[in-house]
């Protein structure tokens, strides 16, 4: 097993590289905090990076975990798209690895990152621990200030399925879920499919499905192979509170339009996103939110 951290010319570190025993490889830029590879031991891609993604910090990562904070779209006018945790370096605070297991956490605080739209104290932590086929990643957000704020949070995860038309995902059959590609996107509609293919653009937030009580959480079914997607969230000392799931695919008119995405990439990736996007959430003077995710190859 091994740890390779690639330093740049200021010896800061720009990206962690991991291996186990195993075989298994994770991949973590600290630009972002965005994972960006996770193989397993017969080294199968969980996770998609569209080859055309630029690395070098100049936009955010198009492809891996990459994390949004403080507002999910812009509901705030005045800030970026998916905030500004995905497009800042964050910190390596600690990384320790065994034979079968590594886990590594990055943070990021309003010293580092912040904007005069949103100008609280914040902490931001992302905790990643790889073991053979899985991978979880805490994604920990802290009210360090003496006042409430309102924030939202998610991990738009992009998984390699290798072929989106040989793709099923199962386990959200009577979820509600807005639409964000209909006319009216405040309606609660239903997902009435017990397996859900993708054969169009699809942008949705299935809400409050807090994935850890679907049974075995999302299950992708794809030529990679089956990948279970679990969501879940907690609130202050581990209260569990329900979270969202977005399921995003731009299909090929988007894909083009997009100077980092692929062109033929929608046919090989599927975000499933946890997050707690539904609507703001407000987070009291030093109180934590965790919102996990665990991908496992079954
Ligand atoms: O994944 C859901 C979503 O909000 C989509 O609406 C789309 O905008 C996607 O995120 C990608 O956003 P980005 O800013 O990374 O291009």
């Amino acid at each position: 097993m091994s740890v390779e951290e690639v330093k740049d010319e200021s010896g800061n570190i720009r990206i962690i590289r991991a291996t186990l025993k195993s075989g298994s490889q994770c991949e973590i830029y600290t630009f972002g905090a965005t994972v960006t590879k996770f193989t397993t031991p017969d080294g199968k891609d969980l996770i998609w990076l569209s080859s055309t993604a630029k690395l070098d910090g100049t936009k955010a990562i198009r492809g891996g975990i990459p994390l949004v904070f403080p507002h999910f779209g812009q509901p705030i006018k005045e800030m970026p798209q998916h905030g500004f945790a995905r497009n800042n370096t964050w910190k390596v605070e600690g990384t320790e690895i065994k034979d079968d297991a590594f886990q590594t956490t990055l943070s990021l605080d309003q010293t580092m990152a912040t904007h005069e739209a949103w100008p609280f104290p914040y902490k931001l932590e992302l905790v990643v621990a790889m073991k053979d086929n899985e991978l979880k990643t805490q994604y920990i957000v802290t009210n360090t200030g003496p006042e409430s704020f309102r924030f939202q949070s998610l991990q738009h995860t992009y998984l390699n399925v290798a072929d989106i038309s040989a793709t099923t995902v199962t386990g959200l059959m009577g979820q509600r879920y807005l639409d964000k590609t209909a006319a009216d996107t405040t309606l609660l509609n239903i997902e009435e499919r017990g397996a859900a293919d993708i054969t169009q653009f699809v942008d949705r937030v299935y809400v409050g499905t807090h994935l850890n009580s679907t049974p075995g959480g999302v299950l992708v079914k794809c030529p990679t192979g089956k990948i279970r997607v679990q969501g879940s969230a907690t609130y202050g000392d581990g209260i569990a509170m329900p979270s969202d799931t977005v399921m995003w695919n731009p299909w090929a008119e988007k894909a083009k339009g997009m100077g980092d995405f692929d062109d033929d990439g929608y046919l090989k990736m599927l975000c499933i996103e946890p997050g707690l996007v539904q609507d703001f959430h407000m987070l009291p003077a030093g109180y934590k939110a965790n919102l996990t995710q665990v991908l496992s190859f079954l």
